[in-house]
């Protein structure tokens, strides 16, 4: 295999990594209004499923989704 070849895969995968990581924190900063770095119940409830699950996913059960908790719902797929 020649060093471009291995290069362009790198590429690839880099880019196809990033296109994964931006579709999900873009959700999640997007349902962070204040910027708290967590969702409370009043942000989720905007996103009607997340509002269904919010319960479920915090599981901490301090009222607020961290972005742990949030990537379990499994949103950015
Ligand atoms: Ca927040
Ligand atoms: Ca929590």
């Amino acid at each position: 295999m020649s060093i471009l070849t291995k290069k362009m895969i790198m590429g690839t995968l880099l880019t196809f990594s990033c296109v994964m990581c931006f579709a999900s924190s873009d959700l999640f900063e997007s349902l962070d209004i204040d910027d708290s770095g967590t969702i409370s119940v009043t942000e989720a409830s905007v996103h009607s499923v997340l509002n269904e699950m919010f319960t479920t996913l915090d599981e901490n059960a301090d009222g607020e989704l961290s972005f742990e908790e949030f990537s379990k719902a499994g949103l950015e797929q």
